[in-house]
């Protein structure tokens, strides 16, 4: 029996200063991501986009040194619920922002269908601000601090819960950008952090064999969260805050097919593809071939 894709499109740019993110779920729909995992052994129901308003600059300082909080949570809850529904009918959700202040919406509509959610962090960055540690006010760069019960109430408390994710089940895998704060609460908390270092030193192929193993036994779902800045600027150029010295596409694709082994993965989303900052729709299409790898394409 043919598994279920259910695709929802987040058309966020509010999480950050940088316009045309909110054009990333077209650009990963036009380098063909419907035709792509028809190909594989999944019936997919592209569902169409979260609708975000367009609030006028008035309104993006709305609350202390969170820039379109208002906005953000409404989106997040639009998206928590869409979710909810895609896991209600046994369909696997597949997200494509958008900033990656989606997560927040995300996470919140994956977590109550799991005692112990593992979270796989893709990404340059550590996402682990709060109001008062962020040097940008962007929400963007603080969503899996919000996911640990770590912010804003109103990020937070999104569907009503809160936390969504446990600090031992997390995995951060490509880290190079980490603010002072976010240090700290890396440490305070024990979260696993696969920074560049480990990745140059140990090889990405233990890095992903460690990841699942330290994943495998505590958690009973794994959520994908992939920030195309986890990957470095020459193979993902259209992204709004590229970090020199990144993953490689071959590695990245590596990643993904050994995620696709060990059958963890419940839930994915793909962040950050800004068809703009891009060079004609790269960044989209390593999106899409990344997909492929994860959804268990294989050349023979
Ligand atoms: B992304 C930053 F200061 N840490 O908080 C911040 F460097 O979702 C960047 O990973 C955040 O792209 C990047 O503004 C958020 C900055
Ligand atoms: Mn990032
Ligand atoms: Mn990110
Ligand atoms: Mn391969």
């Amino acid at each position: 029996m043919k598994k279920h894709i259910s695709i929802i499109g987040v058309p966020m740019d509010l999480g950050q200063s940088r316009r045309g993110v909110d054009m990333g779920p077209s650009a990963i729909r036009y380098a063909g991501v419907v035709e792509r995992l028809e190909k594989l052994d999944y019936e997919i129901h592209d569902k169409g986009d979260i609708e975000i308003g367009r609030p006028g600059k008035e309104e993006e300082v709305s609350e202390g040194n969170l820039k379109y909080l208002k906005a953000v949570s409404k989106a997040s809850e639009e998206l928590a619920s869409a979710v909810n529904k895609v896991i209600e009918s046994n369909s696997f959700p597949l997200i494509f922002g958008g900033d990656h202040s989606i997560a927040i919406g995300t996470l919140a509509g994956v977590s109550k269908h799991y005692k112990n959610l593992g979270v796989i962090w893709y990404d340059a960055h550590g996402d682990l601000n709060t109001s008062e540690t962020s040097p940008s006010g962007n929400i963007h760069g603080m969503p899996l601090a919000v996911s640990i019960g770590v912010g804003h109430s109103a990020l937070t408390n999104i569907a009503d819960y809160t936390p969504k994710v446990k600090p031992e089940n997390i995995v951060i895998i490509g880290a190079r950008s980490l603010d002072e704060g976010e240090k700290e609460l890396i440490r305070e908390k024990g979260i696993k952090v696969y920074t560049m270092h480990e990745i140059d030193r140990l090889g990405m192929t233990k890095v992903m064999e460690e990841s699942v193993a330290y994943l495998k036994d505590k958690t009973d779902g794994v959520h994908l969260s992939l920030d195309l800045d986890g990957l470095d600027p020459g193979d993902a150029p259209g992204v709004g805050t590229p970090v020199l010295g990144g993953i490689s596409y071959r590695e990245s694709h590596l990643a993904m097919e050994i995620l696709e082994e060990s059958k963890l993965i419940t839930s994915a989303e793909f962040v950050e593809v800004n068809p703009i900052l891009d060079e004609r729709n790269k960044t989209a299409t390593v999106a899409v071939a990344l997909m492929g790898s994860l959804f268990g394409e294989k050349l023979l």
